[in-house]
């Protein structure tokens, strides 16, 4: 059974990327440090997606580097990605299991302990927590969650924790050391000038 062994997840937005090509910005940020990728990319089709997912695939491939699906089950399972993130819109966490065997990673991105637990027990292999700063990305998250709520989930879970929301290579060692197991990002390195020196920043201060 696989288990997750990543500290840098980077999940992709095609609007952030100031116009330049995904696949583009998601490689330098491998080349600098990411060690795992979310495509998130909502609004495309299934066709679409697939597409994208296949060469999202291939090249977190090259660099070793689990590819996760956000929400899509189907899709996870026709690239044979390393397995997807769900919230709570998306299929439960059983469902997905069931569907998807144990051969993949199941993330669960968490808004409060009572979730923690929900997630452990319905078979999730890792937690995404946030928001914990102020996130232009996903402003429906409301208010930021803060790193007190980020040391009691850490206390409380017993899955590995990912915190979501705002992390920058300013507040990347607070959040490491609040005992999260690593970090999940969009615009600190998709936005980035120089995605590549962006992660290999954020990646340093994780090793650190
Ligand atoms: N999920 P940025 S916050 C995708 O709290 C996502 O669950 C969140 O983007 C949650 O790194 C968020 O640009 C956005 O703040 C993260």
């Amino acid at each position: 059974m696989p288990s997750p062994s990543f500290n840098l997840y980077l999940v992709s937005d095609r609007t952030q990327t100031g116009g330049r090509d995904l696949l583009w910005v998601l490689e330098r940020a491998l080349e600098g440090g990411v060690n795992a990728v979310q495509l998130r990319e909502k609004d495309l089709s299934g066709r679409d997606l697939l597409e994208l997912a296949e060469k999202t695939r291939a090249l977190c491939e090259r660099y070793s580097a689990p590819l996760f699906i956000n929400d899509r089950v189907d899709v996870a399972l026709a690239v044979n990605a390393a397995g997807v993130q769900l919230g709570k819109a998306s299929f439960p966490i059983e469902v997905a299991r069931t569907l998807l065997g144990r051969g993949k990673l199941i993330g669960a991105s968490v808004h409060s302990p009572e979730e923690v637990t929900y997630a452990k027990s319905a078979g999730a292999d890792f937690v995404v927590f946030g928001p914990i700063y102020f996130t232009t990305s996903k402003a429906q998250f409301g208010a930021p969650q803060g790193l007190s709520a980020l040391r009691k989930i850490v206390e409380v879970s017993m899955l590995p924790v990912y915190a979501i929301g705002g992390i920058t290579s300013q507040n990347t060692a607070e959040v490491r050391d609040a005992g999260a197991n690593g970090i999940a990002l969009i615009s600190g390195i998709i936005a980035a000038e120089n995605p590549k020196k962006a992660a290999a920043g954020i990646a340093q201060l994780l090793r650190n």
